[in-house]
């Protein structure tokens, strides 16, 4: 496979004027016919002609009316062209009904759609698919379909067509096309300058019910992003569609945004509240994507964090404002140290901005979206909420219309500041997470910390330079009163002090506030400091982390040195999630141990070999101990987080169902499951019912339940995925491949639906303990359906493959076992270029 390289970018020979494509549609025979207008790019200097196809029959082609004959070959086609503006013309044959991977134009239960990013456009026709080529599209679609749309505005329609223009210049990856028989939910809006705009979730007859809270989710993202960044929107019409088959969450085309259905059909007797959590962040991603990332878009594929660490950043203080910031920001980590954090200190490593790749959809990762997010959080940090939001300004003004490059964005904070961002910029080009050893001292009434950087090599990284790190302080005395309110103290060098006077005593840090920084602190506190802060600290992240590290030092010493849990930690816990003037969506976050997968990498870094069934039992052990300390009060305080109300999806609500099934988690270990059978059998919705079902499997009493949901729910796909994954991903770890393969036995199990599929083999890798079985038929088994999906759908399969990257973390045993696997996908004939190269990476 061909390495592709950062630095060999160099800008198309040709710019595109226009495009106009008709579509005749037809399952394994649509008849694609471009006509697109190319005039000589004055700032190029190859003149290559080379436009991208990949399994495309091609009918004819021609330039300025004249039948030409190109070369074809595996990427594309070339051909002599003239010096002058020319029109090119051709008709392509596709087959979206055997299109399995998903990728170009497909169909998912009898609808037609798209997925172009990142270069799936090339399947449609042959273009110049790179992100830097923009253009103004005019669509015209023949078939019967009841519905076909496009980007844009729709300029006609009539028996068996319909015609879209897009005004905007776009890049192909941007470009959507949505045909069958759909049904829409409608809405209106009327944007900040008064435009009114139609919007519709388009989706399958049967699931119109399901739209109502996305749409509600549409309207906040499209007033708070004319609110907080000044950005209207566009067009007349934005419309949404839902699809069943779709390998990932959405996608933001122009106008035209295609979603998993799981990430918009929402309706409470089938969605949880995490779901309606989720499905109002992506609508909001995508949304925002209109401006980070459509208006302005990436010069080519390595710059896309521009686009993504941006508009995940926007989604994250979106829902920061729609529900409860500090809630978001622990969640926010929570999440970076359980998929960024892996990814980044083991052999996928990559910078925020890569420098090569072989497979563009590999790099879709946790580094480029949420580190990539937090890099702006961090840029933010340093140059103040006014630099900011006049930096923001400006980039908007300059860039419009453009595809641009992380210099581009950078620029425009330098310009608004002032500032000499060539240090920060680090963070785009060094791959790995930085850790932040600290000390202090206290000498003759001066507090000083220092703090000593350091970034472990990475894959192509043997040696890092010192980066910029805001490390925000506050200091508490010893009362728990707050003497130094929060300070971002700005990091350098490689080592670096930091003085405080004026202190009457020596006091106690908090270190690292709001989580200012993607790092990882190394600090030896006491358990003592670490319950204070738990106690007092008035950031609450930091209180919660100083309850997360109480946590993860109890499970080490039980785990390491067969310790009985801290009950002093307990007590301190306890005295938090009894606090009724807390959030009970906090103290829910408060309650929630270190999974197990965290676990093993806590003891990897403590040079302890992590075993996955200690872990595992240690965990269970802390759990029912925790049960068993506060049986007096367990009941009675998840009384008090019971809702009354009729089931609304809001943080108040959702908070409360969150730390009720916390408690239900810890009463179930007393009762045998009877509090669990109560709420089952009296749920009204899905949040309830299925918290309700996952301890009755865990407490192995969900037969009936399992059996009960899956008569009661067999018609719904995406409630089905739910049950599918919690049966593997609760059970025990020694029966936990026995269940994934029976799953697969199921008539309903389908690997042809990415939402199935992760739901059996994501739910299983997340049985830590199941998966990293002694006997390696946990990796087999994967290893099997990685092998059978990769023919048919080479993104999903190769996304899958980063189940292994944390391999080196375990024994030698465990490691022989998962090499062996790795070496049996890498050795499948006809492996995908996108699996092969997750393999080879982290095989290493
Ligand atoms: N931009 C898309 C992701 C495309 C993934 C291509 N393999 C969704 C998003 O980030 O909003
Ligand atoms: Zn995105």
């Amino acid at each position: 496979p061909k390495t592709i390289y950062l630095e060999d970018y160099t800008p198309f020979g040709y710019v595109v004027e226009s495009v106009h494509l008709t579509f005749h549609l037809a399952p394994t025979a649509t008849r694609v016919v471009s006509r697109i207008a190319f005039a000589p790019n004055p700032d190029a200097t190859d003149g290559t002609f080379l436009l991208h196809g990949e399994d495309l029959t091609l009918i004819r082609a021609r330039i300025d009316g004249e039948e030409i004959t190109p070369d074809l070959t595996e990427d594309g086609l070339r051909c002599a062209v003239p010096d002058t503006p020319f029109i090119w013309e051709a008709e392509v044959e596709i087959s979206p009904q055997t299109n399995t991977a998903l990728e170009g134009l497909y169909m998912s239960n009898g609808m037609y759609c798209t997925q172009c990013e990142a270069e799936g456009f090339r399947k449609i026709t042959y273009y110049p698919d790179r992100p830097d080529v923009m253009s103004i599209f005019t669509v015209r679609i023949e078939g019967e379909e009841k519905v076909k749309l496009s980007n844009g505005n729709p300029v006609g329609s009539g028996a068996g067509w319909a015609e879209w223009h897009d005004p905007w210049p776009k890049p192909a990856y941007l470009f959507a096309l949505v045909a069958g028989d759909l049904v829409n939910h409608p809405d209106r809006f009327t944007t900040m300058s008064g435009k009114d705009v139609d919007l519709n979730i388009w989706v399958r007859p049967g699931d119109e019910d399901k739209c109502a809270f996305g749409m509600e989710a549409l309207k906040k993202s499209m007033t708070w992003d004319e609110e907080v960044y000044g950005r209207e929107y566009d067009l007349n019409i934005f419309n949404i569609v839902a699809v069943d088959d779709f390998n990932m969450g959405a996608m933001e085309n122009k106008g035209l945004n295609v979603f998993n259905s799981s990430c918009v059909l929402a309706s409470p007797e089938t969605s949880t509240d995490s779901n309606f959590e989720r499905i109002e962040a992506i609508i909001a991603h995508e949304y925002f994507h209109n401006w980070t990332g459509n208006r302005i878009t990436c010069r080519d594929w390595f710059q896309l964090c521009l686009k993504e660490g941006l508009t995940v950043f926007r989604d994250s203080q979106f829902t920061a404002d729609m529900r409860s910031e500090p809630v978001k920001r622990i969640s926010d980590v929570i999440d970076l140290r359980a998929r960024q954090f892996p990814e980044d200190q083991g052999p996928l490593s990559h910078p925020v901005r890569p420098e090569s790749f072989q497979e563009i959809n590999n790099f879709y990762t946790a580094t480029i979206y949420e580190k990539g997010a937090e890099v702006i959080g961090m840029l933010k940090t340093l140059v103040g909420d006014d630099a900011y939001s006049r930096a923001l300004d400006l980039y908007f003004d300059r860039h419009d219309g453009q595809a641009c490059t992380i210099e581009d964005w950078l620029a425009v904070f330098e310009d608004a500041t002032g500032r000499d961002l060539a240090q920060f910029k680090l963070w785009y080009s060094q791959s790995g997470t930085p850790r932040v050893a600290v000390s202090e001292d206290w000498t003759d009434g001066v507090y000083t910390l220092t703090f000593k950087q350091h970034t472990p090599p990475t894959p192509g990284q043997d040696v890092k330079d010192p980066k910029v790190i805001p490390i925000a302080v506050g200091l508490l005395n010893p009362n728990g009163d707050e003497v130094v309110p929060t300070r971002v103290l700005e990091m350098t060098q490689a080592e670096q002090s930091f003085a405080f006077d004026g202190l009457a005593s020596k006091p106690v840090p908090s270190i690292l506030r709001g989580f200012s920084a993607p790092i990882v602190v190394d600090r030896e506190v006491s358990r003592e400091e670490r319950a204070f802060l738990l106690a007092h600290d008035t950031d609450a992240f930091n209180r919660w982390e100083a309850n997360r590290n109480l946590a993860r030092d109890c499970l080490v010493a039980m785990i390491r040195d067969g310790a009985g849990p801290d009950n002093a930690w307990l007590d301190g816990l306890e005295r938090v999630i009894r606090d009724d003037s807390l959030d009970p969506a906090f103290r829910a976050l408060m309650l929630s141990l270190p999974t197990q997968s965290e676990m093993a990498q806590v003891l990897f870094d403590l040079f302890t070999v992590p075993d996955p069934d200690a872990i595992w039992q240690a965990s269970e052990d802390l759990r029912g101990h925790m049960a068993v300390a506060w049986q007096g009060f367990l009941p009675d305080l998840r009384a008090t987080v019971a809702v009354d109300a009729p089931y609304a999806p809001d943080a108040d609500q959702a908070g409360k169902r969150s730390l009720g099934s916390a408690l239900l988690a810890l009463q179930t270990r007393l009762d045998g499951g009877a509090a669990a059978q109560a709420q089952y059998g009296a749920a009204d919705n899905m949040t309830l019912q299925l918290s309700a079902l996952s301890q009755l499997i865990s407490a192995g009493k969900g037969d009936a339940a399992v059996k009960a949901f899956e008569d009661q729910w067999h018609h719904d796909r995406l409630v089905m995925d739910k049950w599918f994954g919690l049966q593997v991903g609760m059970a025990k770890p020694d029966v936990a491949v026995d269940v994934a393969q029976r799953l697969v036995q199921h008539p309903a199990f389908d690997m042809g639906n990415p939402n199935r599929f992760r739901a059996v083999m994501g739910g299983f890798a997340m049985n830590h303990a199941g998966f990293h079985r002694k006997d390696g038929e946990g990796y087999a088994f994967l290893a099997d359906w990685l092998i059978a999906l990769d023919d048919r759908n080479p993104q999903t399969t190769a996304r899958m493959c980063s189940v292994f990257q944390t391999w080196k973390r375990y024994d030698t045993n465990r490691q022989g076992l998962i090499r062996a696997q790795l070496e049996r996908i890498k050795a499948k004939p006809k492996l995908s270029r996108d699996t092969d190269e997750m393999v080879s990476r982290i095989l290493g």
